[in-house]
């Protein structure tokens, strides 16, 4: 008796379809290869195109709809002619926040065979975690606009933070690093300029780690924090922070690590009241939608995520194997510094699942 998924896969935009095609392509061979599960996917229209059709980005019974998979596999949002804002909170910001996917999981490292742009990390000098609090924060959409128009026009965005929300996204930053062989965690806030929420943060963090007494853990605030990713990266293992400061830090880690093309995302319904859904960390890169070129590792490993999430340890383990292998023999996308397209990734990726 072999576990059987159900997973809606939501390419939506840009290279969104090129890279989910990919992660779907590989994890089918991974499937038919080791024969120890089944996975379906169901393709769900979302997207730009879709809102430029209907005017929505999805449907009005999201949550139902999603309710119905194990899980969900994303591709990218964001389109040149409609604004960044309708489109993210259209679309992503319409799911996870229905589906309470509070906890945004980033792992970042760098892969054999690539290289990072820092001349002093070499492969297992940057090995982090990063944990974004997901529902809260600077992205709560509270806020408003006024005196349209004139020049005295004024706007606010609401930073808005609840002991519950940090609660529940510091235990799982604690327990996620504790789970790690180093039981390392840093806090990130800005508690210093921001005297309300994150200090409110800070408080929260240092009552949570009283339950955690085997993990080491320190503040840092975010300006600082930048500094030390690039300068001691060694330092670091567990990170967790606000929203927006997470969003900004994990490019700035992927980008350490060697490109934002090997990034995942898993955006987490801890309780797992609701379908979790995986994600890469990139956007929709109009730049090169088409040709054929994007990394499509970033959405192989947020789908090596889901399989991890969803109880398939082991499959994980061998796509993740297979992708390593594959970044060694320097099959690799332009942005890596190679000359590898999509599909020979994915082609590479598969054969090394079936050896
Ligand atoms: N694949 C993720 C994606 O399309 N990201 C676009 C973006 O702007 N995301 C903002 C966020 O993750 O909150």
């Amino acid at each position: 008796m072999v576990n059987s998924y159900r997973i809606a896969s939501i390419p939506a935009d840009g290279i969104g379809p090129e890279v989910v095609d990919s992660a779907i392509e590989v994890v089918e061979k991974l499937a038919q290869t080791l024969k120890t599960f089944t996975i379906e996917f169901t393709h769900i229209p979302w997207g730009t195109a879709y809102y430029k059709e209907t005017g929505r980005y999805v449907d009005k019974n999201v949550l139902e709809i999603l309710q119905g998979f194990d899980a969900a596999l994303f591709g990218s949002v964001g389109a040149p002619d409609v604004p960044d804002h309708i489109s993210l909170w259209g679309l992503l910001l319409a799911i996870r926040g229905p589906l309470q996917l509070y906890a945004n999981v980033r792992p970042v490292r760098i892969f054999p065979g690539t290289q990072s742009p820092l001349r002093h990390a070499d492969e297992g000098d940057i090995d982090w975690i990063l944990v974004r609090e997901n529902s809260e924060g600077e992205y709560c959409g509270q806020g408003g606009r006024s005196h349209l128009g004139q020049v005295w026009e004024a706007a606010t965005e609401v930073a808005l933070f609840t002991y519950v929300g940090i609660e529940r996204i510091m235990r799982f930053a604690f327990e996620t690093a504790q789970s790690r062989p180093r039981k390392l965690l840093t806090v990130v806030t800005k508690s210093n300029a921001m005297r309300n929420g994150m200090v409110l943060w800070d408080e929260v963090a240092a009552i949570v780690a009283k339950d955690f007494p085997d993990v080491r853990w320190d503040k840092m605030l975010v300006d600082a924090m930048t500094v030390r990713m690039v300068n001691n990266p060694k330092s670091l293992d567990t990170i967790v922070g606000t929203n927006l400061h997470m969003d900004i830090l994990s490019d700035l880690a992927a980008a350490l690590a060697g490109s934002i093309g090997v990034a995942p995302s898993s955006n987490l319904d801890p309780t797992r009241k609701n379908p979790s859904l995986f994600e890469p960390v990139h956007g929709s890169a109009f730049d090169i939608t088409g040709k054929g070129v994007a990394n499509p590792v970033a959405t192989i490993w947020s789908a090596a995520e889901m399989l991890s999430w969803l109880g398939e340890k082991a499959a994980a383990k061998v796509l993740m194997d297979s992708v390593e292998n594959v970044c060694r023999k320097n099959i690799l996308t332009p942005d890596l510094g190679g000359n590898a397209s999509t599909k020979d990734v994915t082609r590479a990726v598969c054969d090394e699942i079936e050896t």
